[in-house]
């Protein structure tokens, strides 16, 4: 079952019927097994038209995301740490990543209040002291405060590799800025984990023309889901749940960087498509 928040509140999406909640997000999302409590929001409540549900979501979708914080894990796909080490080279910082991804700790690190995070059919921002620009596609988890994973979402962490590789320092400037991140369209709720075999793909359009794509598997990934929540959980209190993006696993080649007006397409499957349009914040233009 798939929860979007919209303009008019929630939309639940089950059995390809479609119901309004009438509730606040945080709590309805940090609630004890969210997945039985929605299905039994769908026997008890009366379906919207598909008329009106297609109304809705045409509408502005936001971010399904409240009050809580957004934290990101690093170098937990092969392709995440190669592609570091080389661009940490001259830094001489390559052998962080190559530790980090084979240490029993994985990287942690806090990526986003909720006012940063841009939603589906948003902008999302480049910095403009940074010339080598890219999106990192990324299963997110949303974790309620007991520290179970309720849902899905996806997630864009949008990184600066030059700034990141001039000095590994420099991390929390190169993935800290307004809108450096971005989750949506909807939250993904089950009540048993997401398949493992569950494809990522990500598209990036420039004036139309594809100029990126690549796709792969989320069981590429080197640690657990339990694995990581645990170590986020371990001395956090998150008291209406929190995002954790669980690294990414596809890099376009070093040659790429981010343009403005390019166009980011990320699938996951069973949760949809995040789309977002690369600008640059007219504050600091
Ligand atoms: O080590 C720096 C960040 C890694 C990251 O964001 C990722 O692997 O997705
Ligand atoms: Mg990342």
């Amino acid at each position: 079952m798939k929860l979007y928040k919209i303009a008019k509140g929630i939309l639940l999406e089950y059995n390809d019927s479609a119901y309004i909640i009438d509730d606040e997000w945080d709590s309805l999302i940090n609630r004890d097994d969210l997945a039985a409590y929605l299905q039994l929001i769908s026997e008890e409540t009366t379906a919207i038209s598909a008329e009106v549900k297609n109304e809705y979501l045409s509408d502005r979708i936001l971010p399904p995301i409240g009050s809580q914080e957004v934290w990101a894990a690093g170098v937990t796909y092969l392709k995440s740490r190669d592609a570091r080490m080389e661009e940490s080279e001259t830094s001489g910082g390559a052998s962080l990543y190559d530790k980090v991804y084979d240490a029993p700790r994985p990287e942690l690190f806090f990526k986003a209040i909720a006012q940063r995070v841009a939603g589906h059919h948003t902008e999302v921002y480049i910095r403009k002291d940074s010339e080598w620009n890219v999106p990192e596609p990324e299963l997110t988890l949303f974790i309620n405060s007991k520290g179970i994973i309720q849902g899905y979402t996806i997630g864009n962490d949008m990184s600066s590799r030059s700034i990141e590789g001039e000095n590994a320092l420099y991390l929390p400037q190169a993935k800290i800025y307004e809108k450096s991140a971005a989750l949506g369209p909807c939250l993904l709720v089950t009540s048993t984990p997401i398949a493992t075999e569950s494809g990522i793909k990500m598209i990036i359009k420039r004036k139309g023309d594809t100029v990126y794509q690549d796709a792969t598997t989320v069981s590429r990934i080197k640690r657990s889901f339990t694995e990581l929540v645990g170590y986020l959980y371990s001395e956090c209190d998150f008291p209406v749940g929190s995002f954790l993006m669980t690294g990414t696993c596809l890099v376009p080649p070093p040659t790429f960087t981010l343009q403005q007006d390019d166009v980011v397409e990320i699938t996951i499957d069973g949760i949809g498509t995040l789309v977002n349009t690369i600008g640059l914040n007219p504050k600091h233009k």
